[in-house]
């Protein structure tokens, strides 16, 4: 399968279904639900990290990456998932996580053992105080002193989550080992964690003025690496696709990973549209979203990739994020307009949708009472850090109600039952009360369906080239609105998406409307969400 025909589907693996009541989602439990996917239309599942781990950071820190973390099931498990999904026509992507390893992985238990080969598989260096004043990712120093070495070693994210040295052409093929590996167990894509972050420079110097991130993103060597990691490992694989997140990156490198002549990537990440509610890209600080900027970012980025003939991975949640309902949409009477309105606005654009479980039935936000409920590590950090700074504690769970992953990860809402049909047992993660009111088996009951509309939505990408292939033209010049063009040999479509909570005076032209998501259309007025499709014959 093309790039360009790729409908994914992102699976948080521990929270999508648990099939033996230990209140962890499980690969027997996703094989469970593939008629279901099947039945939504997509055609490739991304699976959050699978692999041994003392999840810490749920799968991002790796202990093992050949074997499967006996919690989500064992490799008949996962080879019957790979067999199961492709007789319904649906691919597996994997996550890699190669930027770092947990530090539970036997390289760096090695490495701390003393072993030189192995410390040089990290970054680790002899200072007297930190070499530099680099922030992690998840608060506090990006440094970590050991004692007993007497030296520093680096970890953009959590204290257990080493970063690797690149550098190192043994650990590069240590790591196209491993790719190959599961290349070899029949997936058919690698989603790659934080890939542009992987090339740090050889000198490490600090600015007083920021956290560090401009000396290691899309670093000096990234696309020489990248280009590597390709032609040893999935390069010259027939139908396959990779994605790789892109941290705080930029248009012009973008189009190099994702360009097919540069040999790296299928497409890519970013996440600039998702810091239309950060303050100076500071995600524990409240702001009301700014929707122009997210219309003038879908401008430049879906053109701007397109002349570059590079290719966007668009996505609005995934389990890094808060739900896109609850953030930017509306969470009572509008929310089926809402729901249908972003995910028309997206899916349709020029790029690879990823749909992100539970968004195809309009779940919201954890809403959780206190922090206790909480498990994600990033989010007690900054709990912590808020409360030093002086919040309160009823000031900082309204930050961490609006920001925490957690609300990302809830289990998935199937029917009313216990546990929101999740599991038998305790859930890992609490579920949120609103399951009784919004759960799958209610949503297809609905005349309004959530479901009912993304299967729609992707049935009509499907089908039609123009919205695999086609040209993209958006205009932004209507406050509030979504409005763009896809047109493939002749056959062209409008999309227009009101993304607020208000009527909006447009004009409508008189074209054939094939999309709507209320009764009626006014010529000259948008109700507030309104999706509408129209075909020009
Ligand atoms: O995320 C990278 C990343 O940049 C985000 O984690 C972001 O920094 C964070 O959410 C702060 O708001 C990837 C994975 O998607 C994430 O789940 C992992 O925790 C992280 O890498 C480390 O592997
Ligand atoms: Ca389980």
């Amino acid at each position: 399968m093309k790039r360009e025909e790729i409908i994914a589907y992102e699976i948080y693996v521990k929270s999508f279904n648990d099939t033996n009541g230990d209140g962890i989602g499980d690969i027997p439990g996703i094989i469970e639900k593939l008629d279901y996917l099947k039945e939504l239309g997509i055609n490739y599942i991304w699976l959050t990290p699978i692999y041994i781990s003392p999840q810490k950071d749920n799968g991002y820190d790796v202990e093992d990456y050949y074997k499967i973390n006996p919690d989500y099931g064992t490799m008949e498990d996962f080879d019957k998932l790979v067999d199961e999904a492709k007789s319904r026509g649906i691919n597996i992507m994997l996550d890699m996580v190669l930027n770092h390893t947990s530090t539970e992985h036997e390289w760096f238990k090695r490495a701390l053992a003393g072993e030189e080969k192995y410390q040089d598989y990290y970054i680790f260096k002899e200072s007297e105080k930190e070499p530099t004043n680099w922030k992690s990712k998840f608060g506090g120093s990006a440094w970590e002193y050991v004692e007993n070495l007497n030296k520093w070693y680096l970890h953009l994210f959590d204290v257990t989550q080493a970063d690797l040295n690149w550098e190192n052409p043994e650990l590069k093929e240590e790591l196209y080992k491993i790719v190959n590996f599961w290349k070899e167990k029949g997936v058919k894509g690698f989603r790659f964690d934080v890939i542009n972050l992987i090339s740090k420079p050889q000198e490490f110097n600090s600015n007083p003025e920021t956290d560090g991130r401009e000396f290691y993103t899309d670093g000096p060597r990234v696309h020489e690496f990248i280009r590597e990691l390709n032609l040893n490992t999935f390069g010259s694989e027939e139908g396959f696709s990779t994605v790789g997140e892109m941290s705080s990156t930029s248009l012009d490198n973008c189009i190099k990973y994702s360009n097919l002549e540069n040999d790296e990537l299928s497409m890519t990440f970013n996440f600039h549209h998702l810091k239309i509610d950060y303050v100076n890209n500071q995600k524990w600080v409240l702001k009301d979203p700014d929707f122009e900027e997210l219309i003038g970012l879908y401008k430049n980025w879906s053109e701007g990739m397109q002349v570059g003939n590079g290719w966007m991975a668009n996505f609005i949640s995934n389990h890094d994020q808060p739900r896109h309902l609850s953030r930017w949409g509306n969470e009572d009477e509008l929310r089926y307009e809402a729901a249908t309105s972003f995910a028309t606005a997206y899916i349709l654009l020029r790029g690879t949708p990823f749909i992100y479980y539970g968004e195809e039935i309009g779940m919201l936000n954890a809403g959780y009472e206190s922090i206790n409920y909480f498990v994600d590590i990033e989010t007690h950090n900054a709990y912590k850090e808020l409360i030093e700074s002086g919040k309160t504690n009823e000031e900082a769970m309204v930050i961490i109600h609006a920001r925490s992953r957690d609300n990302g990860r809830i289990p998935m809402q199937w029917d009313s039952t216990d546990s929101s049909g999740f599991t038998n047992g305790k859930p890992w993660l609490p579920t949120s009360q609103q399951y009784k009111n919004i759960n799958l088996e209610l949503d297809r009951q609905n005349n309004k369906s959530i479901f009912e509309w993304y299967k729609n939505i992707i049935s009509l990408r499907k089908n039609n080239d123009a919205f695999i292939y086609g040209e993209v033209k958006v205009d932004n010049t209507t406050e509030g609105v979504l409005k763009y063009t896809r047109e493939y040999n002749g056959n062209k479509y409008i999309v227009i998406c009101n993304l607020l909570n208000k009527e909006i005076e447009l004009t409508i032209d008189e074209y054939e409307i094939i999309i709507n998501n209320y009764d009626e259309v006014n010529n000259n007025l948008l109700k507030p969400y309104q999706a509408i499709v129209q075909i020009i014959k």
